[in-house]
């Protein structure tokens, strides 16, 4: 059916807001530069939107997709002084950060992107 492609057991997943940085464009450093996105996890893919998306609204404000077949995902202490921040590394190599005060929204996040990484990766 339609959405398909969004996973039903994240239902708990489908937007939330993130801190996001991206620190590494193709392999290039990039200045950090912190912003809050409105994020949404699909089966192969992460979704970052300038403003919470709603259903009915046809139009979209995406400004970054991140593709996950072949990325890896790891918790961080050294690239932030931030807490509960964890790195994507796209196949790509682009890297981001992403990092929310609470512990076990961050940890929800991190499961949930990480098994997105590894049924696109095997698929
Ligand atoms: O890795 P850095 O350079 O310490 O990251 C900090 C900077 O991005 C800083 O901006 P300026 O470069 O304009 O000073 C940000 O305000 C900080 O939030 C960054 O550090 P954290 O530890 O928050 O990732």
């Amino acid at each position: 059916g339609s959405g398909a492609s969004v996973l039903e057991p994240f239902v708990g997943l489908k937007g939330e807001h993130l801190n996001v940085t991206k620190i590494s464009e193709s392999g290039k450093k990039q200045r950090k530069n912190w912003t809050v996105m409105w994020s949404v996890l699909t089966t192969d893919q992460l979704l970052f939107y300038k403003e919470k998306q709603h259903e009915s609204s046809q139009k979209t404000s995406k400004t970054d997709v991140v593709h996950l077949c072949g990325a890896l995902i790891q918790w961080t202490t050294e690239k932030s002084s931030r807490k509960n921040v964890f790195q994507i590394t796209t196949n790509t190599g682009s890297e981001y950060l992403l990092q929310t005060d609470c512990y076990s929204t961050a940890g929800k996040w991190y499961d949930a992107i990480r098994k997105s990484v590894d049924s696109s990766t095997k698929s």
